[in-house]
């Protein structure tokens, strides 16, 4: 064995070491190519999804019925672009570049969540968006403020705070238009019907079909399954769609008292490889107003940077 091959074996245990102790992996820290290019596909992904996510909900703001609505949901919508900036400055500290990873997204060479994919219809898509979809988040999310990758794993910590707050507002909401009148009722009813099973397709494929799993569990990555956390995001609903009178849309819905755990039905798995393939409700109109986005912005980005290169060469004299 070489000097060198001695020293990498080295680092390698060193990095299993800290992983076993439930220590966290730093940037500066060895990583085997794997954890890195993990790490970077998993947090820009994430990064991806709070920036897209700001789309269906963003659309509401200028038609929220009210001065307290829309700032509410002004809060939360900045708070989504927020989330991304933490997330991109985790994975540059992996060695990502940020404009590579925004053209990788709009390219649909990396993934965002399926769940952003589909059409906020009415307002009361606003409060089931808060309810689900950030409830979701949060049941996928706080495990992964023990990640073993730090940036990632504090990262996390102030996000699934601010989530919380989301997915309050979200029910404060529909407990609202509950209480209100039966045209309300039903928009909340219908707006439930549709976005419960892609919320449910939110935690990814089955353990069975989910290619990443096994290794991010074993680098404590992932510390529990896409089957896992569906199955509590779904314990969890149940009560709550109890305590606000909404039917969730599943006929098979039933509590299997050997188990301690709710049945379900099977999931539309050939609706989500559709929607991971581009061909989702509002793929293309989500892409689209990215790439919008980014190229408006451009002066602002040359400015920036012209303005900082010509500071640098002021303090270089
Ligand atoms: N949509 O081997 P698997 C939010 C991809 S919440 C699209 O199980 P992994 C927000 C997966 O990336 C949403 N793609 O993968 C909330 C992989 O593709 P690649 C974001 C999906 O990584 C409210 C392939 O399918 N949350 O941001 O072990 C308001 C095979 O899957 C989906 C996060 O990103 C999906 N639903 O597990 C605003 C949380 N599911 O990469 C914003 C962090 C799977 O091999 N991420 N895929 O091409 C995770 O926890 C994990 O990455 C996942 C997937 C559980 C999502």
């Amino acid at each position: 064995m070489t000097a060198t091959e001695l020293a990498t074996t080295e680092l390698q245990r060193h990095f299993e070491r800290t992983i076993e102790h439930d220590q966290r992996i730093e940037p500066r820290d060895w990583m085997p190519e794997g954890y890195r290019k993990t790490m970077i596909r998993q947090i820009s992904q994430h990064a991806h999804s709070e920036i897209i996510g700001m789309q269906p909900e963003g659309h509401w703001i200028t038609r929220a019925p009210s001065l307290r609505r829309k700032a509410i949901l002004l809060a939360k919508v900045q708070d989504e672009a927020g989330h991304g900036l933490y997330l991109y400055s985790a994975a540059e500290t992996l060695g990502a570049e940020r404009t590579d990873l925004t053209d990788r997204l709009i390219s649909g060479a990396q993934k965002y969540s399926s769940i952003f994919n589909y059409p906020a219809l009415t307002f009361a898509d606003v409060g089931v968006i808060g309810w689900l979809v950030d409830g979701a988040a949060i049941c996928n999310q706080v495990p992964l403020c023990r990640s073993s990758y730090g940036p990632y794993a504090r990262a996390m910590i102030r996000i699934c705070k601010e989530e919380s707050f989301h997915q309050r507002q979200g029910f404060e909401l529909l407990l609202t238009m509950m209480r209100g009148t039966s045209a309300q009722r039903d928009m909340v009813q219908e707006a439930t019907n549709r976005w419960w099973w892609p919320a449910l397709m939110m935690f990814g494929p089955p353990d069975a079909d989910s290619p990443n799993t096994a290794q991010s569990m074993a680098w404590k990555v992932k510390r529990h399954t896409n089957d896992e956390l569906r199955q509590r995001f779904v314990d969890m609903s149940v009560p709550q769609a109890d305590a606000l009178g909404v039917t969730l849309p599943d006929p098979w819905l039933a509590w299997n008292a050997e188990r301690g755990h709710y049945d379900f039905g099977e999931l539309d798995w050939a609706e989500f490889k559709q929607v991971l393939a581009g061909n989702g409700p509002c793929n293309a109109d989500r892409i689209a107003h990215r790439r919008a986005a980014r190229d408006n912005g451009a002066w602002v980005r040359e400015a920036a940077a012209a303005y900082a290169a010509k500071h640098a060469e002021g303090q270089g004299r």
